[in-house]
């Protein structure tokens, strides 16, 4: 595939944030791909005979980035696929990538720069509150106080730079996502079409 071919949306924002949700919501309603890296890296990790699985659980549970190379990988084979079974042009939804400033040069050189990044804006307390109720059911590993402590430290210290990098490019739409997920959702779309999409 070309990377004429393709738009590519980042969507980043804090742990529980609620970066998923609002991603289901684009996907029926504009016909997006979405591919959350962090869904991949977990795929992944339960592959039976993944080299990286161990790797991948311990970064997860240290609410660390894992090496970019390995994501940027899953990634590159999860467009691939989408572009060999639908064929014509497709818009990217990235979510939860990139998240450090090594992995945001990577991609936008090797494999397509980014159209925009969408950033929901909520406070710590709030997105804590969501996990730890969350992690009641969620059986995720990351979804307990001390790994909810360490990723909201690694979000601020290494991925909030490159949403401050974006920023500075013009390519940051910012939505503030406290309000309840129809609400935040409006806002979306309003700042989407604002965007020309
Ligand atoms: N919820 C959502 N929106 C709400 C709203 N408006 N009001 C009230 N509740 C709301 O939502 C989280 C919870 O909040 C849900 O229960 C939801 O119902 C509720 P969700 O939509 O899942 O939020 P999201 O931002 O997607 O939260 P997530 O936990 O997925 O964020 P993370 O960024 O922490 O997780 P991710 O899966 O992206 O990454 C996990 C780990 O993988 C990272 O910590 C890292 O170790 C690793 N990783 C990498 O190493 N590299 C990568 O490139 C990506 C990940
Ligand atoms: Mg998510």
């Amino acid at each position: 595939w070309s990377p004429d071919d393709v738009i590519v949306i980042f969507v980043l924002g804090g742990p529980g944030a609620g970066k998923g949700t609002q991603c289901s919501k684009l996907v029926s309603d504009y016909g997006f791909k979405h591919l959350s890296a962090g869904d991949l890296l977990r795929e992944e990790q339960d592959r039976p005979g993944s080299e990286f699985g161990d790797m991948i659980k311990s970064y997860i549970k240290e609410g660390t980035i894992v090496p970019m190379e390995v994501t940027i990988q899953l990634l590159e084979n999860a467009m691939k696929d989408t572009m060999e079974k639908e064929k014509g042009k497709r818009m990217f939804l990235i979510d939860g990538f990139p998240r450090k400033l090594d992995q945001a040069h990577a991609f936008e050189r090797s494999v397509v720069p980014s159209k925009f990044t969408l950033f929901f804006d909520c406070p710590e307390e709030v997105m804590e509150e969501r996990l730890l109720n969350r992690g009641k059911t969620s059986g995720r590993a990351d979804d307990n106080p001390e790994s909810i402590r360490k990723r909201f430290r690694t979000f601020i210290e290494t991925s909030m730079p490159v949403v401050n990098e974006f920023e500075e490019q013009g390519k940051v739409v910012k939505v503030e996502a406290v309000n309840a997920p129809d609400e935040v959702y409006k806002d979306v779309q309003s700042k989407l079409k604002e965007r020309g999409i």
